[in-house]
Formats: structure tokens, sequence, C-alpha cells
């Protein structure tokens, strides 16, 4: 049996993840490609309601627990995830791993560096593709409904634009979202069908930060 591709969305606030992910979910499908969406943090579940709470700002918890809370709030879905893409299943994620080492080293809190962060998340799949939605904070912030959560604070996410530099490598595809909703679902499609027919054809699935 053919696996599923692993396909992440990631970028600033409000920078059209969600928008581009449902766009592509509802293409991949329309192609016959079994896909569904994720999204993370999944605030669904117990851990992932102590996320919501510290996030809205009713709960404040130590930078290393919300961090840790993050990571298990991934790894309660591995086996889930796992079985999916095993099984053909190709999965569109908005947010993940990346995010997590992003925006917690993007805090500067001493010990809570990139590689630490990173040491947390090696049980977890590498993402066969990270779509970068990139876009200034000033940008994003002149989008409707910033502002409301914890992090969505300008100088912030420009120390979290950093850290996704960072974290590029060949597995990543940029795009300018500050176009179009249709042009950068156009650049989506591009980067992606590729991607889902080496996974289709039986290129491994990767490690997180091998
Ligand atoms: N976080 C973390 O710290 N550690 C972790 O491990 C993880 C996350 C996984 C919550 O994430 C926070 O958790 C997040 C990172 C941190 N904090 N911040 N900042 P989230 O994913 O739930 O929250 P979000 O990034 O703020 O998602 P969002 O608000 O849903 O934004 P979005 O998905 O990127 O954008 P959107 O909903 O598709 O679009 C936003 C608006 O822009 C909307 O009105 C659209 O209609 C509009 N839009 C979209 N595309 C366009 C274009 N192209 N042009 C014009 N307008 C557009």
């Amino acid at each position: 049996m053919t696996r599923g591709a692993l396909i992440v969305f990631e970028g600033g606030d409000r920078c059209g993840k969600t928008t581009q992910c449902s766009k592509l979910v509802e293409y991949l499908q329309s192609t016959g490609v079994d896909t569904q969406m994720w999204r993370f943090p999944n605030r669904s579940t117990s851990i992932g309601q102590s996320i919501n709470a510290y996030l809205s700002e009713q709960a404040h918890l130590d930078d290393a627990v919300v961090h840790m809370l993050f990571v298990a709030n991934r790894l309660e879905q591995r086996t889930e995830m796992l079985r999916l893409l095993a099984a053909g299943t190709t999965l569109v994620l908005d947010r993940y791993s990346y995010s997590g080492v992003a925006y917690t080293a993007a805090k500067g809190v001493p010990g809570l560096t990139m590689e630490y962060c990173k040491s947390l998340e090696v049980l977890l799949p590498a993402a066969d593709l990270v779509v970068h939605m990139a876009m200034t904070p000033e940008a994003t912030a002149a989008r409707g409904g910033y502002g409301q959560e914890r992090y969505e604070k300008v100088e912030f996410q420009k120390k979290v634009m950093e850290a996704f530099e960072s974290l590029r490598d060949e597995r990543w595809a940029v795009i300018d979202a500050s176009g179009s909703i249709d042009d950068i679902h156009k650049q989506v499609v591009a980067v992606v069908q590729p991607v889902v027919e080496r996974a289709r054809a039986g290129a491994p699935l990767g490690k997180l930060w091998d």
C-alpha cells in the first residue's frame, strides 16, 4: 500500500494558514486524494483545553510547562497520525512541531533553546513538505482578529519569523502570503502535488530533526 503525505503549513499569526489548508484539502479531495486536515494545537483534548486557557490568558503557566503541553498535544495524536499516513491518507496540518520550536525559542528563556525543544519531538514524523506562509507581522496585524491571544504582538512575531527562517531546509517551500487567496492556492498546489506523488510512489517518511 502507498502512504499518504505529511504536509504542514507554518507561519505567523493570521497569515492565512487555515484558509490555505482548507482550500488544499478541498482540492486534493476533488482529485481523488484521501486527505484530512488537522490543527495544532488541537484544543479539543484535555491537554488542548489547558493550552487554550493559556493562549487566551485565562491561565498562567511556566514557559517550560506550556511547551511540554504543546509537545504532548502532538504526541497524543502520534499513533493516529502514523496509522493514517501508512493507510494512504494525506494529512494537511495547520501548524506542527516547527511552530513549537519557533514560538518557544523566540521567548529567549534560558534553557528553552531550539536544540532542547527539538529533542522533545524526535518520536514524531517529519513533514514531507513545510509550506511557510511568509508575511511581515505588521501586515498580518492589519488583518481582522489580530491581538486577541497571548502571542499576537508584533515584536514577538518578528522573533518568531526569525526562528522559522533558521529552521528552513530543503523540505520547506516559502510562499509570499500577502498575495490573493487564489494566487497563493495555485502556488501551494504546485509545490504540494509532486510531494503527494513522491509519497504515493513510496518515498520513506522521515523523522523530525534527522
Ligand atoms: N503555538 C505554539 O506556541 N506552540 C506550538 O507548538 C503550536 C502553536 C502548535 C495558536 O495557534 C498559537 O499557538 C499561535 C502559535 C502558538 N500563536 N500565535 N500567534 P493557532 O494556529 O490556533 O492560531 P493562529 O496562527 O493565530 O491561526 P489563525 O488566527 O487561525 O490564523 P491563520 O490560520 O494563519 O489565518 P486564517 O484564519 O486563514 O486567516 C486570517 C484572516 O485573514 C481571515 O480573516 C482570512 O479571511 C484573512 N485572509 C486569509 N488569507 C488572506 C489573503 N491572502 N488576503 C487577505 N486576507 C486573507
